[in-house]
């Protein structure tokens, strides 16, 4: 079966996963998040990767009804967590289409609704091909659900054209600084640096909360520290986890 066919039946087969890679405060080394990361594997073959099936989910349209359930997913499964006394947010990442063609508000309201989870518990992760069509509508939509109290954050900030712009339109509360500005921070290159800084000074300015994306060394957690960077995720604490092995973080010995 193709992927497209497969993907049709996935949903009907249960056949996707969330998994959730831990978002940590930098300084004392606690997690405060978990950005939810989808995962497909058909019954009786490998594990298809997001980057491999995401972008026919978005030509076909089938991301919308796919990010129905990532929202409701990622909302059930935070509220266990917060039964549970595990407060963390859950950021979800959102698509283009799930704008334009999916109704978000009401999809939103839907999965906080049946899960019961608070909306302050729920983030949403937009990149720039969101924030670049039909400005207005993307607009509107932010505003009522930023009034429900849930938050949003720019992913990959820093890479795209004109990510400046979206601050002034767009009621954003947070700036994912993407992985190509950590990847080289202490590498001795002047350039990394200095593009991060500008980022934490820009989300400072602007009232806005700055996390730091793809950290993989010690180096690199410690050099943001010391630019002042409080919140960051990364191969250096985790990988994505099932959300089995995501709660055992919380409880080492059990
Ligand atoms: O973990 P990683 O390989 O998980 O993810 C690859 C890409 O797929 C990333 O760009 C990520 O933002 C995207 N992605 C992962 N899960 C989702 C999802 O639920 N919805 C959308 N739209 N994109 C996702
Ligand atoms: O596009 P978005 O930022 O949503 O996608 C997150 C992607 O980055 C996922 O594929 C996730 O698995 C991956 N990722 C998370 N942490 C790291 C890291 O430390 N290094 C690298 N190379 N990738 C990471
Ligand atoms: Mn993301
Ligand atoms: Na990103």
């Amino acid at each position: 079966m193709n992927i497209e066919n497969g993907l049709r039946l996935a949903l009907k087969r249960n056949e996707f996963r969330l998994h959730y890679q831990p978002q940590y405060s930098i300084h004392n080394n606690t997690v405060i998040g978990a950005e939810a990361l989808l995962r497909w594997q058909p019954e009786n073959s490998p594990m298809i990767p997001p980057a491999k099936f995401i972008p026919i989910a978005e030509d076909n349209g089938l991301i919308v009804s796919i990010g129905d359930w990532v929202l409701r997913e990622a909302c059930r499964q935070n509220k266990v967590w917060h039964d549970a006394g595990l407060k963390l947010l859950v950021t979800v990442n959102i698509s283009a289409l799930q704008f334009k063609r999916g109704n978000l508000l009401e999809s939103v309201q839907a999965a906080l609704n049946d899960s019961g989870l608070e909306p302050r518990y729920l983030e949403l992760e937009l990149t720039e091909s969101v924030l670049m069509f039909d400005t207005n509508a993307v607009i509107n939509t932010i505003a009522q659900l930023r009034a429900l109290g849930v938050s949003f954050a720019i992913d990959d900030f820093g890479t795209g054209y004109s990510s400046l712009s979206y601050l002034k339109r767009f009621a954003v509360n947070k700036l994912k600084i993407d992985q190509s500005f950590i990847r080289d921070l202490t590498s001795g290159k002047a350039e990394d640096t200095a593009i991060v800084k500008a980022i934490l000074q820009l989300g400072d300015t602007l009232g806005l909360l700055t996390l730091a994306e793809g950290v993989e060394t010690k180096e690199q957690a410690e050099q943001l520290s010391l630019l002042g960077c409080r919140k960051a995720q990364g191969f250096y604490w985790n990988q994505p986890l099932p959300a089995d092995e995501f709660a055992r973080l919380f409880t080492p010995d059990s």
